[in-house]
């Protein structure tokens, strides 16, 4: 059996002997560091995060932190939403987007203060992108990699156990507000959000020598409710629509193609790095879209880790980006990328090496 461990290229995370202690059972790489992926009962974990509360090392999702004067203009050139209405204490999803108009990461930006922005961002590297930007533009910020690390904590009764731990103040937290906190001196900052629809929290430890101890602290006061570990679950996610970058993205996909459309301001200035572009792809109109599908496949299988090829009416019309056992709905979905030649309710099928799975598209979210 051959292994991979951390090295000084795959980071560490502060809860990394915590989840061994768990009985973290698989890892992925994410932004150079190991993102556990499954304790070894996927039913469990689903399980947990639908009907009590699941607790996850997300500190893959690594935090850009944007200060100094021009922090505020830097934030927003990398952006292709509209960020002049953001308040202090409140976080956005937003697309960002090469000069192409490409996708290159979809983070969640909290604003700190008016010259203090982080990134939380997916798997790319962002720090490296922003500094060259910043440069390129003349821009006068600071950036650095903070020591931050996300701890999740989703589902039902994550309300609970998050105020059983700092108190019922963050019951009045709204979707995306976030607040300092501390407890047993551990620094931390409390957010109303997380890789799931079934609600949560992001708790971001800021000090990475203190994550066994609070990642023991939350397990403790979520035992009346039942806690155990999860991650970011796939089978959740992809019923509740959520994209993954860099899952169900490749090199040229623009946001309009993955439904984030709604996060594009159109009219922002010339100077967003990627928006003249954005435009011209928008009055063209985009040539392909992302689109559910139901297969009839029955097998239950494990999601898929790679791209394959759709065919309708026996022409190649894109790939299936995902796909996992469902069991809200009792059946093998995913995402498909495909020409807007294909429709929702169209037949597909998916060539999966010498099998093909015949499916029907459908719209997202499944719920
Ligand atoms: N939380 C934090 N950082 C992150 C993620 C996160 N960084 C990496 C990755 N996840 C970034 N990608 C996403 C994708 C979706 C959402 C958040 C980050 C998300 N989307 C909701 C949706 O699509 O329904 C809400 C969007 C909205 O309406 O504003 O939450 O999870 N800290």
């Amino acid at each position: 059996m051959a292994e991979i461990g951390p090295n000084t290229r795959l980071r560490v995370s502060p809860f990394y002997e915590a989840t061994i202690q768990e009985g973290v059972s698989a890892f992925s790489p994410y932004n150079n560091m190991l993102m556990p992926v499954s304790y070894g009962d996927t039913t469990a974990e689903y399980d947990r995060l639908m009907n009590r509360v699941a607790q996850w090392d997300v500190s893959v999702e690594r935090q850009v932190q944007i200060t100094g004067p021009d922090a505020a203009t830097l934030t927003q050139l990398l952006s292709t939403r509209d960020l002049s209405g953001i308040e202090v204490g409140k976080g956005k999803y937003v697309p960002m987007c090469d000069h192409r108009g490409t996708l290159i990461n979809d983070p969640v930006v909290l604003k700190h203060a008016d010259g203090t922005f982080w990134l939380s961002i997916g798997d790319n590297n962002i720090l490296m992108w922003a500094r060259a930007i910043a440069a390129e533009r003349g821009l006068n910020v600071d950036l650095c990699e903070p020591d931050v690390s996300p701890m999740a904590v989703q589902g039902p009764k994550a309300e609970d156990v998050v105020a059983n731990v700092f108190g019922d103040w963050v019951r009045a937290l709204k979707y995306f507000w976030f607040a300092p906190a501390e407890i047993n001196g551990i620094p931390v900052i409390i957010q109303r959000s997380g890789y799931s629809k079934q609600g949560g929290f992001e708790i971001y430890l800021k000090d990475g020598t203190r994550g066994t101890e609070l990642w023991n602290i939350v397990r403790e006061a979520g035992t009346p409710w039942d806690i155990g570990p999860g991650n970011p679950n796939p089978a959740e996610r992809i019923e509740s629509g959520l994209l993954s970058y860099g899952g169900d993205t490749d090199d040229a996909t623009n946001p309009f193609e993955v439904r984030l459309e709604k996060y594009v301001t159109l009219d922002l200035p010339d100077e967003v790095v990627g928006i003249k572009a954005l435009r011209d792809i928008h009055a063209a109109g985009v040539k392909r879209h992302q689109l559910g599908v139901v297969l009839d496949d029955q097998s239950q299988r494990a999601g898929h880790a790679i791209w394959y090829k759709v065919q309708h009416d026996g022409c190649h019309v894109g790939h299936m980006t995902n796909g996992i056992w469902s069991p809200r709905t009792q059946s093998m979905i995913g995402y498909v990328l495909v020409s807007k030649t294909v429709q929702i309710g169209d037949p597909i099928e998916v060539l999966r090496g010498s099998i093909v799975d015949k499916g029907i598209t459908c719209d997202l979210p499944f719920f």
